[in-house]
């Protein structure tokens, strides 16, 4: 409902500072699981052996504007949970946006984890994500975040809401460089 001239009111929508979470009627949540993340990790007979139900990721999602909408932003949470498949840490999917200039933020709520950037040219390089943490993800850079750590890692996200999502070159062609677990250290490789 429009507010009415000097109407004060709750804004409906509450934003946990210490959990990352968000509670209010138009928040939407997504889960990801193992069997939902085919060809995303290297060792895929690895992926496929695992169990298909292990939940991965999750994410909530604030969109009050119409998706594509010039103008509005979007904002939300990813909490990845701990593990790896093989020596690859879990992590999300990761993608260009459709609208490839757009920028989003994102920022380190719990845990630890690694934000991994890859430009058009092919360079892939990453930033530490630890509590507190804020990445700045600049025009035309692709973003997925690993879970480096032993405890969720949840991080905070807003973006534009005509950003859209490319998923395609991502699953097509990966990321030029895996953040693999290598003598007990992230690295990419
Ligand atoms: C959206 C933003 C995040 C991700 C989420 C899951 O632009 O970057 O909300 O959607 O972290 O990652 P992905 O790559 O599966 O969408
Ligand atoms: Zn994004």
């Amino acid at each position: 409902m429009y507010p009415t001239h000097k109407q004060i009111i709750e804004s409906g929508l509450v934003f946990e500072s210490n959990t990352g979470k968000l509670r209010g009627d138009e928040i939407i949540e997504v889960s990801r699981y193992l069997k939902d993340l085919k060809g995303i990790f290297e060792d895929e007979t690895k992926r496929a052996q695992l169990d298909q139900e292990s939940l991965i990721y999750q994410v909530q999602m604030y969109l009050p504007e119409e998706t594509g909408a010039p103008g509005g932003l979007y904002f939300g949470n990813t909490t990845i949970f701990p593990g790896k498949v093989g020596n690859e840490y879990f992590m999300t999917k990761g993608h260009f946006h459709a609208q490839e200039d757009r920028t989003e933020y994102y920022w380190g709520i719990r845990g630890k984890g690694m934000l991994i950037l890859m430009d058009r040219n092919g360079n892939t390089w990453a930033e530490k994500m630890t509590v507190g943490s804020l990445h700045y993800i600049r025009p035309h850079i692709a973003h997925r975040v690993a879970n480096v750590g032993k405890n969720p890692l949840v991080f905070g996200a807003c973006w534009p809401s005509d950003a859209g999502h490319n998923y395609n070159d991502i699953s097509k062609n990966g990321f030029t460089a895996r953040l693999k677990e290598i003598n007990g250290k992230p690295q990419l490789v």
